[in-house]
C-alpha cells in the first residue's frame, strides 16, 4: 500500500510550507522600516492558492528535486506574483479595493506604500534565489535569476500587463489576446514550472521540450478558467453582460468566445497538457492533478 499522500493533502502540506518559507524570508516586521516590513508581510501572507509554488513543487517531484531546494524557487515566483497584484490593485492600474479578501495594500495601508511594497518584493525574490541555503552552483543560480527575470519584465508579465492596459475598450483578435496572456500570466507560470523542474536532475532535450509545453500550455488555460470564472460571478452577483470585466471593459476569452465556447476551450488546453505528460508516467503525477484542479476549480 503507498503511503504517498493524496493530491488534497500534498496540497495543504505545499501550501504551509511555501507559508513557513515565505514568513522566513519576510525581513522582522519589528525592524526599520517597520512600517515597510509590516506591509510586505501583509501582502504575501495568509493567502492566495499558491497555484505557482504547488506547480513549481510538482515540477521539482518530477525532476527528482528535494522539495527544500525548491522553496526558494517556489517563494521566489510567489513574491513575484505577489508583488504584481499589490502594483495592479493600484489606483494607477485596476483601481482594487479587496484583494484575497481583504482591503488592498494601497487601501490599509497608502500608495507610496504599495508602490514600495511591490518593489520590494520584487527584489525580494531574486535575492531568495542567491541566498538559497542549500546552495546550487554559481551557474545554475545565475540562469535561475536570468529565467526569473524573463519571465517577470517587458518581455513577460510586465509587458503583458501593458498590453493589456492599452487594450482597455479595444477589441482584440483571438491571437491578440492570448499574446497578451502568454505575457501577463503564463510567462510566470511558465516559469514556475521550469525552475521547479531545474531544482532537480536535469531533463533532456524531449523531457524538457515535453515540460515546457505543458507549462504553455496551463499557463494560458489558468487565464482562460480565470475569465470563465470572473464572467460567471458578475452574472451571478452583477447581472452583468456576461464576459465584459467587470470594471473597465477589458476583453477576455468569454467576451471573444462566450461562456460556452470558453469551457470548452479550455477543456481542449487541459486534455492537451495531460497527453503532454503522460510519456513521464507517475512522475508527473502532480502536475497532472494540477492541470485538473486549475480547470475544475471553475465549473
Ligand atoms: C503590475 C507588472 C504588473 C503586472 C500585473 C498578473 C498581473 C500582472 C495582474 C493580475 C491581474 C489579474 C487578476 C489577472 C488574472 C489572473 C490572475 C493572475 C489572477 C490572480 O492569480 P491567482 O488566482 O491569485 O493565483 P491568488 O490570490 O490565489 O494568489
Amino acid at each position: 500500500m503507498s503511503n504517498r499522500p493524496s493530491f488534497k493533502d500534498w496540497m495543504g502540506q505545499i501550501q504551509q510550507r511555501t507559508e513557513s518559507a515565505l514568513e522566513a524570508l519576510l525581513p522582522d516586521p519589528g525592524r526599520a522600516p517597520q512600517r515597510l516590513h509590516q506591509a510586505m508581510r501583509y501582502a504575501v501572507l495568509g493567502g492566495g492558492k499558491r497555484v505557482r509554488p504547488l506547480l513549481a513543487h510538482a515540477a521539482g517531484e518530477l525532476s527528482g528535486a528535494p522539495a527544500e531546494r525548491v522553496d526558494r524557487v517556489s517563494c521566489a515566483v510567489e513574491l513575484i506574483h505577489a508583488y504584481s497584484l499589490v502594483h495592479d490593485d493600484m489606483p494607477c492600474m485596476d483601481d482594487d479595493v479587496l484583494r484575497r479578501g481583504k482591503p488592498t495594500v494601497h487601501v490599509e495601508y497608502d500608495q507610496p506604500t504599495a508602490l514600495l511594497v511591490g518593489d520590494a518584493l520584487q527584489t525580494l525574490a531574486f535575492q531568495a534565489l542567491t541566498d538559497a541555503p542549500a546552495a546550487d552552483d554559481a551557474a545554475t543560480q545565475l540562469k535561475m535569476v536570468g529565467m526569473l527575470a524573463c519571465a517577470s519584465g517587458s518581455r513577460g508579465m510586465a509587458g503583458g500587463q501593458a498590453i493589456d492596459l492599452a487594450s482597455v475598450g479595444v477589441q482584440l483578435s483571438r491571437e491578440e489576446l492570448e499574446f497578451m496572456h502568454i505575457h501577463k500570466t503564463g510567462a510566470l507560470i511558465r516559469a514556475s514550472i521550469l525552475l521547479g523542474a531545474r531544482a532537480g536532475r536535469s531533463l533532456d532535450a524531449g523531457e524538457l521540450q515535453r515540460l515546457d509545453h505543458y507549462a504553455k500550455v496551463v499557463g494560458l488555460m489558468f487565464q482562460v478558467v480565470d475569465d470563465i470564472l470572473d464572467a460567471e460571478a458578475d452574472t451571478a452577483t452583477l447581472g452583468k453582460t456576461a464576459g465584459k470585466d467587470a470594471d473597465n471593459d477589458k476583453p477576455t476569452y468569454v467576451s471573444l468566445l462566450g461562456l460556452n465556447e470558453a469551457r470548452r476551450l479550455a477543456d481542449e488546453m487541459l486534455a492537451d497538457a495531460r497527453a503532454t505528460l503522460s510519456p513521464f508516467g507517475t512522475a508527473a503525477g502532480r502536475l497532472e492533478s494540477l492541470a485538473d484542479y486549475i480547470v475544475h476549480r471553475a465549473f
